[in-house]
């Protein structure tokens, strides 16, 4: 069965919209890519002292299961490059999982839907241009909603 997600792409090391486009392109055959949103160029959130980021959106549909999926994205990343830092630090390629059909989940591992995602325009302002009246599970309110409380401080579209 295949299940409808939302990935957030965000990377601020090297060639960061190669980073992104090599990321879209290896996610088939188990991810299929629906949509790809344009790429905004975002101010560092969370740890403020390291270079600024490319971010994206992706819609696509998958019959991984969700923990499957976050495994197969870690090995994704690993596969294009990225190395270990430290918590919100620099990163080649950062795969999230955002969204999940309808799917509210608390495990050690995953959390979903993403638990920052109503806090941050770097997600936010992305996602709403492939989906902006969807309503985020557990919160009731659509991603447009979302996007106008929290607006688009540190984002802008490239
Ligand atoms: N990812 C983080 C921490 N901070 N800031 C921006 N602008 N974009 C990101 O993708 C990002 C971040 C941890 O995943
Ligand atoms: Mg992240
Ligand atoms: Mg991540």
């Amino acid at each position: 069965m295949q299940h409808t997600i939302y990935l957030g792409l965000g990377t601020n090391i090297g060639d960061r919209a190669r980073n992104l486009s090599a990321a879209l392109a290896a996610l088939p055959p188990a991810v299929q890519v629906i949509q790809a949103s344009p790429v905004y160029e975002t101010e560092p959130w969370g740890y403020t002292d390291q270079p600024v980021f490319l971010n994206q959106a992706a819609q696509a549909e998958t019959a991984l299961a969700p923990v499957e999926l976050l495994a197969y994205l870690k090995h994704l990343e690993t596969n294009l490059g990225r190395t270990p830092t430290f918590h919100y630090g620099p990163r080649l390629i950062d795969l999230d999982i955002l969204l999940y059909d309808d799917l509210q989940l608390e495990t050690p591992q995953l959390v979903l839907p993403h638990p920052h995602i109503a806090e941050r325009p770097f997600v936010l302002a992305p996602l709403a241009d492939l989906a902006p009246g969807l309503v985020i599970p557990g919160i009731g309110r659509s991603v447009g909603e979302l996007l106008r409380a929290c607006g688009l401080g540190g984002v802008r579209k490239i």
